[in-house]
């Protein structure tokens, strides 16, 4: 007998049933944003033939010049999120504030949160990219939505995913009982589940770093990746081998998939950043799922969960994967209190 497919669905009905913990009203929200990545998903393989590579005139409120495919991601999740009453706001990397669920459609307690096309400098070249969401609720005893109500710490994030657009398209989610992956199956228009209980080896010989700006690093990392560069004569005594894609969501796919340490350190080029990833947007969504997978996520000095964010669109620096790899980055860091790494973000 053929084994039964599992779409994404039945996996979440079976979440409500079997752990109780995720509310109908969650589960909506989650199918409409994985509808929103099948559309993305759609305009991405189209690629030249549907007019969506290039950069448009517009700057995000990163200082970044917008990619027409950034724009096209982020009006997607917006129409297909805003009108379903599960959701009382929106934020997004590429708009300065947050986008309010209009008076004409019910209000829902929820808080979306996405980087809509993560890896923009892969678009024109078809390299993966993907999109990443993190789901909150809205603080019980506040009237209205605000800004205020989003800087909320990564752990208390009720569910987090992101989707990749690679040779497949993969969408990887939590609701806080470990990690599902969903291939998109494109005769049937539907995310098929492929992979359960996720778990990232804590030992890994494989690392991920812009090695470009290895001279505006701080000590620590400069430790760290030495150690890996000088391999079995060195140190670890063992080879390490390098994977760099730029495009985080595809990283951190590698690293579920099979082990692997990613940094994104805060660096000597704009001291006063702490790091060139968004909190919110990319680094809480993407250590929820690393951890949930057995692996652990810090900004080098703490756990990245734990930081209680001051700005929507405040940037971390990431240290995430393996978890003994990433422990020893992080001890690196506690043996040089000096250093110039900024820990407060
Ligand atoms: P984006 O969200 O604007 O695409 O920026 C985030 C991306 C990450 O996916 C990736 O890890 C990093 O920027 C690569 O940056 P760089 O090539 O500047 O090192
Ligand atoms: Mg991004």
């Amino acid at each position: 007998m053929a084994t039964q497919k599992i779409s994404l669905t039945r996996y979440l009905i079976e979440q409500e049933r079997t752990h109780g913990s995720l509310p109908p009203q969650l589960r909506l929200l989650l199918e409409v944003v994985a509808r929103s990545c099948k559309s993305i998903s759609l305009s991405v393989t189209k690629g030249a033939l549907g007019g969506v590579l290039g950069t448009t005139e517009t700057e995000n409120i990163q200082g970044e010049i917008q990619k027409k495919l950034d724009i096209i991601a982020n009006e997607v999740l917006i129409e297909a999120n805003e009108w379903g009453g599960h959701l009382a706001a929106m934020a997004s990397e590429e708009m300065s504030g947050i986008h309010l669920v209009p008076n004409r459609y019910p209000q829902g307690e929820y808080l979306l949160l996405f980087d809509p096309l993560d890896g923009s400098s892969n678009i024109d070249v078809n390299v993966s990219i993907g999109t990443i969401f993190s789901v909150l609720k809205k603080p019980d005893n506040s009237a209205g939505v605000t800004e205020d109500n989003f800087l909320q710490a990564g752990n208390t994030q009720v569910a987090a995913g992101y989707c990749v657009y690679g040779p497949q398209t993969t969408l990887v989610l939590t609701v806080g009982n470990g990690v599902a992956m969903f291939t998109l199956d494109r005769e049937q228009g539907s995310f098929v589940l492929t992979s359960e209980n996720v778990r990232i080896p804590v030992d890994t010989q494989e690392f991920a770093i812009n090695m470009s700006n290895m001279r505006h690093w701080d000590a620590p990392v400069k430790r760290y990746i030495d150690e890996c560069l000088q391999g079995a004569e060195g140190t670890r005594g063992k080879d390490f081998n390098m994977r760099w894609i730029a495009s985080m969501v595809a990283d951190v796919h590698r690293i579920l998939t099979r082990g692997g340490v990613f940094l994104y350190p805060w660096d000597k080029r704009e001291p006063n950043k702490a790091g060139k990833l968004r909190l919110m947007y990319e680094a809480n969504p993407m250590s929820w799922l690393i951890e949930q997978a057995g692996g652990a996520a810090t900004n080098g000095h703490e756990r990245i969960l734990d930081i209680v964010p001051t700005a929507l669109h405040q940037r971390v620096s990431v240290v995430l994967g393996s978890k003994h790899e990433v422990e020893r980055v992080t001890s690196y860091h506690h043996d040089n209190p000096d250093g110039l790494t900024p820990s407060a973000t």
